[in-house]
């Protein structure tokens, strides 16, 4: 018999939501579970489209706001077949940001529409399961300040915050929203409970194609 897939599980949300420490502890608790389970984060910094991303962010260069999106993109797209891979091996990857922080920030710029900036992921593996960890604005900041990075700038956050409510609209995508304002115990809690389901229900079923 083939072997079962492994689950395509993603975690988003504002900055300081909580999403590293949470892929951390779910990757932690399914590998004591037993059952495989590997990390990935977006963007993938150590590729050569990563090292463009990078020093984009940190402010050591300039992109054209077009160009880097779709460098966002690249740096998923040439993950794919690995990620193909492992999913088709039984694998469950725990990912910190995907195509919807792709869209939800390049969105939140002058000019930009969420149809455009979704197309250049349209067909990427489809998540299993993408859950939101909530934050209010207030609560995120009681987490520390913001880092230098380009996008970490309140009013800016609150427009992504504001895009990623209209992504989580999509009925074709297994959306679920995470009080992330719990203690990180209690989230991790809330978070091993729905990808576990997430795991058993992708077990049975192909792997489809986002937005498409
Ligand atoms: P993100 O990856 O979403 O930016 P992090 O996981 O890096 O968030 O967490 C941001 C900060 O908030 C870290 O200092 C972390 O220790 C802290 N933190 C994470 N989860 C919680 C929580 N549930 N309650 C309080 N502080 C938290
Ligand atoms: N980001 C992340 C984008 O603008 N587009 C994307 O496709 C992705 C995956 O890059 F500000 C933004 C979101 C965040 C930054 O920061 C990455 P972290 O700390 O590496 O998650």
């Amino acid at each position: 018999m083939a072997c079962k897939r492994g689950a395509l599980i993603v975690l988003e949300g504002v900055d300081r939501a909580g999403k590293t420490t949470q892929c951390k502890k779910l990757f932690e608790a399914l590998q004591r579970s037993g059952k495989p389970a590997e990390m990935m984060r977006f963007p993938d910094r150590t590729t050569t489209i990563g090292k463009l991303i990078s020093a984009y962010l940190e402010n050591k260069s300039d992109l054209e706001d077009h160009t880097v999106h779709l460098l966002f993109s690249a740096n998923r797209w040439e993950m794919v077949p690995l990620m193909k891979k492992k999913l088709e091996q039984g694998t469950t990857l725990v990912v910190d940001r995907y195509a919807f922080s792709g869209v939800a920030f390049t969105s939140a710029k002058p000019g930009f529409c969420l149809d455009w900036c979704k197309s250049p992921d349209v067909g990427l593996p489809q998540p299993d399961l993408v859950m939101f960890l909530q934050l209010s604005p207030s609560e995120a900041a009681l987490r520390g300040q913001f880092g230098e990075e380009r996008y970490e700038k309140s009013d800016f956050q609150r427009a992504v915050q504001n895009k990623f409510q209209q992504l989580m609209k999509d009925r074709s995508v297994h959306w679920q929203v995470i009080d992330a304002s719990q203690s990180v115990e209690d989230v991790h809690k809330d978070i091993m409970t729905h990808s576990l389901n997430a795991i058993n229900c992708a077990q049975n079923q192909a792997l489809a194609e986002l937005w498409k």
